[in-house]
């Protein structure tokens, strides 16, 4: 008599492992959804930063180089799917771990690209709702840097300092504040490339890449940090500082 079961059990373990894997399904595609990253949209007009940042330089900035981060970063991952499950600070803290060097590189300048811009972006505010620090972030920088404006002369020095392209950062490290400032897309916290140590958490970054400026301020980079201090959003800045202590 032939065995009347319709399927053995190294079927049934093949199987059932189907089934498993189909009802994942739905959540391993939810998981990679955050991996195809999406032009953020501004929390106020091109023109509302207006006059220290103009409305075309905000337009252009926004609409044609972050998106070009953006469709640049899309377009490395959709060839190494495997780095999609990481969120994208943690890709960045661990960009050595990348062996080709080519997408290495495409996803540190793009990644960082992306990561720099969204923070900035979160960072500004119209003159009239740029508010001030909070008390324990202003008597932090106070202990810091001796006084806020120590504080805005020495990170002005570090964004106007900085050689062609990159950023200035304010960051917080510990109970520790420093200034820093990156080449080109850098992120403060891509370990391995940029720092071997921790640098901690960025609070305030200043994008001083001449498309960040030039239209307006041409060759006059400190005049744009000056006027930058205007619409920097205190309450975001604070926020950050808050959330570490
Ligand atoms: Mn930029």
């Amino acid at each position: 008599m032939p065995n009347p079961l319709p399927i053995d059990r190294r079927q049934f373990v093949k199987i059932s492992t189907l089934a498993a894997s189909a009802a994942l399904l739905p959540q391993a595609a939810h998981a990679e959804t955050p991996a195809v990253y999406q032009l953020p949209a501004l929390a106020y007009g091109f023109d509302a930063l207006e006059p220290h940042i103009d409305a075309m330089t905000m337009q252009i900035h926004h609409d044609k180089h972050h998106a070009a981060y953006i469709t640049n970063l899309n377009a490395a991952l959709a060839k190494a799917p495997e780095l999609t499950s990481k969120p994208l600070d943690q890709l960045l803290a661990t960009l050595p771990a990348i062996p080709d060097e080519a997408l290495r590189t495409t996803i540190r300048n793009n990644g960082g690209g992306h990561w720099n811009h969204d923070f900035f972006w979160k960072t500004l505010a119209p003159a009239e709702k740029s508010g001030k620090p909070s008390a324990t972030l202003a008597s932090a920088i106070d202990a810091h840097f001796g006084s806020m404006d120590a504080f805005k002369k020495a990170f002005g020095e570090a964004a106007v300092k900085r050689f062609g392209s990159g950023w200035a950062w304010l960051i917080q490290q510990g109970d520790t504040l420093k200034i820093v400032s990156t080449a080109n897309q850098d992120h403060p916290g891509m370990k391995g490339i940029v720092t071997d140590a921790d640098l901690g958490t960025p609070l305030l970054g200043l994008d001083v890449w001449e498309h960040a400026y030039y239209l307006h301020y041409q060759n006059r980079r400190p005049d744009y940090v000056s006027a930058w201090w205007n619409i920097v959003n205190w309450e975001v800045v604070s926020g950050r500082f808050a959330a570490k202590i």
